[in-house]
């Protein structure tokens, strides 16, 4: 298979820019660019599909450049519904900072910094020499600009696209680089960049857009009750990760194989064969699962997590340790439980039920389990020895909702 084929066939191209894209994306040799606005000081699974992409690229013959976007990051790529918050230089310098690590460390790349080109140029010479390739016109018809002018737009913002085309004019000029791809958010910058290379050159340079992630709903792919997940372990946890792909539906669960993993056409298409005769078995979401954590933290994480998601799920909890249990149940209501309490109290006071009569009702109908043991009797007493290193209690209530004690 050839690379065109292979993204193809991953799903991974939207639109394309430049003629023979095809041809000069089999031959190999290109120096390639990607760029994301350091906004939060880590990337989400929201950029891993497109980042990925600079991967199988490499693996390819290609030389990626990753942009961390210092100078962008600045002044903000509209969003189609409102003008963004301006955030503290500092503050995006520091993301710069952690963003370049994490990308350094997943990726092995070289990292650039528009802001350190963008920051010599002056503004009188910005409009002589930049400003006359953009027309009005030209700018107002791209989509993002359309899609805000009822709602309003700064000059600011406005401005980004010229801003990330001329990033790829310098990078084609200083590195050489004649493609830039990206999710197909990013099309009218990538197009605005390879028209500005074209008019300030004579060269015709490539871009392309991968399709954005969604679930089968069309909801963005990567967001867990509103909160990204980040590949930054220490604000998602392998476990959570683990936990959000294992999760993945049925019908895309294929999908996401091929734009999230490094698994072959062949490996994939085995386990699609599987997973259409014994969906219940759940393979591909686990081996998307473990592939996804693997790359973000390793093995051993990887490992890590599986045990915990396995533990929970046939209900042995006991066998976690006490600080598994706080990265699993990270994020979960804790309360303090005091030791020799009865059950009833310990509902109430840990906020469990609303009332004595109503964890008597839990308790009577056999929806609480403590460490997953089921809870029938109202006089139970609450001790130590109970509790999981001691300390800790796993309350559950109904089917889902849970709630750590700590005695
Ligand atoms: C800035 C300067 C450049 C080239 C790119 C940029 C950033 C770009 C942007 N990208 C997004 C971001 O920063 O806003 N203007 O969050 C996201 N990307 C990637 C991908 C994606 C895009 O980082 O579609 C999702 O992750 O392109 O929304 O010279």
């Amino acid at each position: 298979m050839t690379l065109y084929e292979e993204l193809k066939w991953r799903g991974l191209l939207k639109d394309e820019a430049g003629d023979d894209l095809k041809e000069k994306l089999n031959e190999g040799g290109m120096t390639f660019y990607i760029g994301t606005d350091p906004t939060a000081d880590s990337l989400h699974l929201g950029h891993l599909s497109s980042f990925l992409i600079s991967k199988r690229l490499e693996k390819a013959g290609h030389h990626p450049i990753l942009l961390v976007g210092g100078a962008t990051g600045r002044i903000g790529d509209p969003r189609p519904t409102e003008e963004r918050q301006i955030k503290p230089a500092s503050e995006i310098d520091a993301n710069f900072e952690a963003i370049k690590k994490q990308v350094e460390k997943l990726f092995g790349f070289e990292v650039v910094n528009n802001y350190d080109w963008c920051k010599e140029i002056n503004f009188v010479d910005f409009l002589r020499d930049y400003g006359k390739y953009f027309s009005v016109n030209y700018m107002l018809d791209k989509d993002i600009i359309k899609r805000r002018l009822d709602t309003g737009i700064t000059y600011t913002e406005f401005s980004y696209m010229i801003m990330q085309a001329l990033d790829f004019l310098h990078l084609y000029k200083t590195k050489n680089c004649t493609l830039q791809c990206a999710g197909s958010d990013q099309w009218g910058n990538i197009t605005a960049g390879v028209d500005l290379i074209r008019k300030a050159t004579g060269k015709d340079v490539y871009g392309f857009t991968m399709p954005l992630v969604t679930d089968k709903e069309g909801h963005k792919f990567g967001k867990s009750e509103g909160n990204a997940l980040w590949l930054d372990k220490n604000k998602t946890s392998p476990y959570e990760m683990y936990q959000y792909l294992l999760n993945s539906e049925d019908e895309m669960v294929i999908s996401y194989l091929k734009i999230f993993t490094f698994l072959s056409k062949e490996e994939i298409e085995e386990i699609e064969k599987r997973h259409n005769e014994r969906p219940e078995l759940r393979e591909a979401a686990k081996t998307l699962a473990k592939e996804v954590v693997t790359f973000l933290h390793g093995s051993d994480e990887a490992l890590k997590a599986i045990k915990m998601s396995e533990a929970l799920f046939s209900g042995h909890v006991k066998e976690l340790t006490k600080d598994e249990i706080e990265n699993v149940f990270n994020g979960v209501p804790t309360f303090v439980a005091k030791e020799n309490t009865n059950i009833i109290d310990m509902l109430v006071e840990g906020k469990i039920a609303s009332s004595k009569r109503e964890a008597r009702e839990f308790v009577n109908a056999g929806s609480i389990t403590i460490n997953e043991e089921k809870i029938t009797d109202e006089n139970y007493i609450i001790t130590k020895d109970l509790a999981i290193d001691n300390e800790v209690l796993v309350v559950r209530r109904g089917k889902k909702k849970y709630f750590i004690g700590k005695i």
